[in-house]
């Protein structure tokens, strides 16, 4: 089985959308996603519903978004989903926490990412309050002050816990809760929500987090994952980047040298999305 996996397109309706990938782009990486994959997941924040014009204004800005983007709204509902701390109110169409695989080989996992934040934002109302504050400064054009909201839960932390890394803490808290997460008996964790596009093995177990990246920064990412052959793989504006391959003989995932075959075998793979390999 192969799994596609895009996260954290954040789309609005109108201007309130953070996407920086064109509708037109984004149906079409998707649709072609489809073609390649057995499966397509978002892996959570697929559409910023806390910034809605009103507060709690979700469902309105969803209805908005299906008379803009019919073409994109469609093949968004063609894939699997699973929530992300913005839009969360998703739970209460059916849209799961998580979603899992089992093969002859592997268990594997795909969650947001957002259960493992920095506590300031779990306090009831806080999230949630925090970005439809935000939404309203971006629009009136204060965009400086919800960047520097965005900015504050990390800092807490900082003074609170203390950081102990040069990774930013709220980097540090999403890859610690996926390696605790791998403990409960997963030997692969899909995530998206830090925005990082990323393949990352756990030293001591051989595990593979794959983080999914994201559509907001002008970059267009996006990670496959083929749990029958056992390679992974993460590709950015349609050029791969990293490539990761689970090893029989060691019992582990690796990652994969530049010039290595497999790198070869994801060209030939994924051509129709690799255009600029060829
Ligand atoms: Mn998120």
């Amino acid at each position: 089985m192969r799994i596609g996996m895009i996260s954290d397109l954040h789309l609005a309706p109108g201007r309130d959308s953070r996407c920086t990938t064109s509708p037109e782009d984004l149906t079409r990486l998707i649709d072609q996603l489809q073609e390649i994959c057995d499966e397509v997941v978002i892996v959570g924040d697929a559409f910023d519903l806390l910034r809605a014009r009103r507060l709690r204004g979700w469902a309105r800005a969803l209805d908005r978004l299906r008379v803009e983007q019919p073409d994109l709204m469609a093949a968004i509902s063609g894939c699997k989903q699973v929530v992300g701390n913005h839009d969360h109110p998703l739970c209460a169409r059916g849209v799961p926490a998580e979603v899992s695989y089992v093969s002859d080989k592997f268990k594997f996992i795909v969650m947001h990412g957002h259960q493992w934040d920095v506590w300031l934002k779990k306090i009831w109302g806080m999230e949630e309050g925090a970005n439809f504050v935000a939404g309203w400064c971006e629009r009136v054009g204060l965009g400086k002050v919800s960047e520097w909201m965005g900015d504050v839960p990390g800092k807490v932390q900082e003074w609170t816990i203390g950081a102990t890394e040069s990774v930013p803490p709220e980097e540090q808290s999403a890859w610690h809760g996926a390696e605790q997460e791998l403990e409960r008996g997963w030997d692969i964790l899909a995530m998206g929500h830090t925005h990082g596009l990323e393949l990352k093995v756990i030293e001591e177990t051989g595990k593979l987090v794959i983080n999914t990246g994201s559509h907001v920064h002008g970059y267009q990412d996006l990670a496959i994952l083929d749990l029958a052959q056992g390679v992974a793989c993460t590709v950015r504006d349609r050029k791969l980047v990293q490539v990761s391959v689970f090893d029989d003989k060691c019992g582990g995932w690796e990652v994969s040298r530049e010039d290595g075959r497999d790198r070869a075998w994801c060209v030939q793979e994924y051509g129709e999305l690799l255009e600029d390999e060829k």
